[in-house]
């Protein structure tokens, strides 16, 4: 029984990667100097992983921005649309060849990005049409063999699977009827031929990632499947073929994976894929075909989740399949990456807290753990179970974990607690009454641009150069000078800026009770950013307030204007942090709610008459699997109905949403019952209205008039189309507002002040035309 893992974060200690990749991109790093960089950082991992004691090592999983992204070029399957790159012959051209992809050129805009899976990285789009073809470029993969061979240890070449590839592609042009699934054959031919070289390159076994099979697949996906790795088995010459899966249980692949002509099956046994449903895909997959002459990689610790796995249940699992399969070998449930990299950069966290917790280097300890408990007995790793047993002990009985007043008020929610005291149309009547807004209300979603003197204040505070009092002055300084600007261009609805906060979800989970923030916690989002998950680690209460100090500072700057107060909801709060393995992620989200539902009680009492809850997650989050939506709609709409649901019908609760593709969960958003929601449009040419119209969508709507993705200024005519699209599509004008997609944190304000200013003139020309 020997330990792997399927993938290690590229980062590197102090985000070196990220700080070389955006040197080079300023210019300040040169391309042998960025490679130079990252055949450090490769060789690095490689040695942490030997280290601990993992000879096997996943190779390929690094990559300078996307795994996805590098796959496109390993395939040759740059899109048309850039013609002019200068290829991959050359490091260097190969290098610019990347970014352009990444990140555009001046003629062409980059890949399109989206979420892998349900993780929160996020991966580049390949872009596929019927003239697509495949050449293989397998250069760096093959030197990346040699790398790892160099050093004395076994790669494992690992690669997105070709199903998956083709899964994960859209059309280049959406309205051509094209289906990426029909390159399958010609791309297998590649896949073949790579094969072959990896086998020449002295691979003895690699990893073809499809974690599509973990998602609804109609029975011509599975066939295709069979069909593609059987031609891939009769390739000459071959390493040993071992398809993984991972993000949750097999379902009805299970059978299918189990007949596939390969060597050998990777799955995820973690608790994330839901203890029960991995119980099932082992008995469809020991039934099936029997896995007596294969390999498999038992997923048994989980590769997402921050917390010290149970290794006595882990050892339990790996030993009962132990007599079923060929070979077994323990691994994670999927690449570490979605893990921080070191608990150990960690100074600020109380040492018990950090007994509980494991991030990615730690992990690879915990499977080396198993692995070597496997095979040779309890007693040869009795000191990691035993510190793995206290740690698990100290957690269960931490008053930090469970604390009885949280949840004698979660017991205590009712249906009550969830509804607004009348319906809709009243509150809109009583809101309009109270508050006297004009036709088409003009506002701005929450955050202004954060600018350098704000980061370098927030900066001073932390080193200590700054006090309190002093960071306070500067912060309301700022929302002064928003407020005044707010006015001067003659919005309806002000609000304070967000100033204070840096990222949203850190900035409460700072102010909450039972979440855990750490220093350098960084988890790569996409290419160069990174975010800090907070951890949940016990039950939420809100201390003291929040936000209220700030709000009741700008409403009374404001000269009588209503000023929106802001929050984050509790679905976001979660989505974007680490979750606990001690309690559903339900029973997580209604603490959340009941902490910010006092937050939005004492907002109202401190005279904010309207107050949004953002849920920017609650799209992300949907679970893979259709059969688990319901029940996940379900809690989160109720979590943010409690959260919102204790204001009086005068108070007007707002929401927002960002990315597109609101259609699957239009029902959900009703429910929710939010007086006002704002939602991305402007890139999609308003297509959103057309779906709001067609599910007669009760309550008021602002679908955004301007793109603040781009740093394009939008023009008044443009604004006036928008919101003519949105009244001609069926939004009535008494419950349409004004306003951009998204929040003003990542723009500048050379574009913010031209582009807020022709918004407001649309809406009062479009205004002008529906009074007159
Ligand atoms: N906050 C959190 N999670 C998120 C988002 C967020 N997940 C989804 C989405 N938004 C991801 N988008 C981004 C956008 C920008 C950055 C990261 C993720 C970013 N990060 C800075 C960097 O890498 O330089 C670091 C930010 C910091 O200092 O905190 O720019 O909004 N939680
Ligand atoms: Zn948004």
């Amino acid at each position: 029984v020997r330990p792997t893992v399927h993938g290690y974060p590229r980062q590197g200690p102090g985000r070196r990667l990220k700080k070389a990749v955006e040197g080079h991109w300023r210019g300040e790093v040169d391309a042998d100097a960025l490679l130079g960089v990252a055949a450090e950082l490769r060789r690095e991992r490689l040695q942490t992983m030997a280290e601990a004691g993992i000879t096997e090592v996943p190779v390929g999983d690094f990559s300078l921005y996307d795994h996805v992204l590098d796959t496109t070029l390993l395939l040759g399957a740059v899109p048309a649309r850039f013609p002019d790159l200068p290829g991959t012959g050359a490091p260097a051209d190969r290098l610019a060849t990347l970014f352009a992809l990444a990140r555009g050129t001046d003629l062409q805009p980059p890949l399109e990005m989206t979420k892998w899976f349900d993780t929160n990285y996020h991966y580049l789009v390949p872009e596929l049409d019927a003239a697509t073809t495949f050449t293989l470029d397998a250069g760096p993969l093959l030197e990346q063999v040699a790398e790892a061979r160099a050093l004395g240890l076994v790669p494992r070449p690992v690669v997105v699977g070709p199903l998956t590839y083709l899964l994960l592609a859209k059309p280049a042009d959406p309205s051509a009827g094209f289906d990426p699934l029909s390159l399958l054959d010609p791309l297998v031919e590649v896949y073949a031929e790579l094969l072959a070289a990896l086998a020449g390159a002295g691979a003895g076994w690699v990893q073809l990632d499809e974690p599509v099979l973990v998602q609804d697949q109609p029975a011509e996906v599975l066939e295709r499947l069979e069909t593609a790795y059987s031609r891939l088995a009769a390739t000459a010459d071959r390493p040993r073929l071992l398809v993984a899966t991972y993000f949750g249980e097999l379902g009805a692949a299970a059978p299918v994976l189990a007949r596939l002509p390969v060597e050998g099956l990777a799955v995820d046994l973690s608790s994330t894929a839901g203890a029960r449903t991995a119980e099932a895909d082992l008995a469809a997959l020991t039934d099936a075909a029997g896995l007596a002459g294969k390999r498999l990689l038992a997923g048994v610790v989980d590769g997402r989740s921050v917390w010290r796995t149970d290794l006595e249940a882990a050892l339990a699992t790996v030993e009962r399949l132990r007599p079923l399969v060929g070979q077994l070998d323990v691994s994670s449930s999927c690449s570490l990456l979605h893990l921080p990299l070191d608990l150990a950069a960690e100074t600020a966290i109380d040492p018990e807290v950090a007994s509980w917790l494991a991030f990615a280097r730690q992990k690879l300890d915990e499977v080396v753990t198993v692995a070597t408990g496997a095979s040779q007995g309890r007693q040869a790793v009795a000191a990691e179970l035993a510190a793995a047993a206290a740690a698990r002990a100290s957690r269960q009985a931490s008053p930090l974990v469970r604390r009885p007043d949280v949840r004698d008020r979660v017991a205590a929610v009712t249906e009550v607690d969830t509804r607004r005291d009348s319906p809709s149309d009243l509150r809109l009547a009583a809101q309009q009454e109270h508050l006297g807004l004009p036709l088409l209300p003009t506002t701005t979603i929450g955050s202004f641009p954060q600018t350098t003197e704000l980061r370098t204040a927030r900066a001073a505070l932390r080193r200590g150069e700054l006090d309190q009092a002093g960071y306070d002055a500067a912060m309301r300084t700022e929302i002064d000078r928003v407020l005044a600007l707010q006015t001067d261009l003659g919005l309806d609805v002000l609000v304070h800026g967000e100033p204070e906060r840096n990222d949203m979800v850190q900035y409460f989970a700072e102010l909450l009770d039972g979440f855990l923030t750490t220093e350098q916690g960084w988890v790569q989002s996409y290419g160069s950013r990174y975010v800090r998950p907070p951890i949940v680690v016990g039950d939420v209460a809100r201390p003291a307030p929040m936000t209220v100090g700030w709000s009741r500072y700008a409403r009374e700057a404001a000269g009588g204007r209503p000023v929106k107060g802001m929050l984050t909801g509790p679905v976001t709060m979660l989505a974007w942090s680490f979750g606990r393995d001690d309690l559903g992620a339900d029973e997580t989200a209604t603490q959340i709610a009941l902490a910010l539902r006092d937050e939005v009680t004492d907002l109202e009492q401190a005279g904010i008459d309207i107050i949004q809850v953002d849920e920017p997650a609650l799209r992300e989050t949907l679970p893979l699997r259709a059969a688990d939506r319901p029940a996940y709609l379900e809690w989160a709409v109720r979590a943010f109905q409690l959260t919102t649901a204790g204001v009086a019908d005068r108070t007007q609760v707002h929401t927002h949403m960002c990315y597109a593709e609101f259609g699957e969960i239009l029902g959900a958003i009703t429910a929710m019952d939010a007086d006002v929601i704002s939602l991305e449009a402007a890139r999609s040419r308003m297509e959103i209205v057309g779906d709001l119209a067609a599910a007669h969508y009760p309550n008021a709507v602002g679908p955004g008039v301007w793109d603040i993705h781009s740093p394009r200024v939008p023009s008044v005519e443009e604004v006036v189309e928008s919101l003519t699209l949105a009244l001609d599509g069926g939004i009535p004008a008494a419950r349409l507002w004004v306003n951009p997609d998204c929040g003003l944190k990542t723009r500048r304000y050379a574009e913010v002040e031209p582009s807020l200013r022709h918004l407001v003139q649309a809406a009062h020309a479009v205004r002008a035309r529906l009074t007159a």
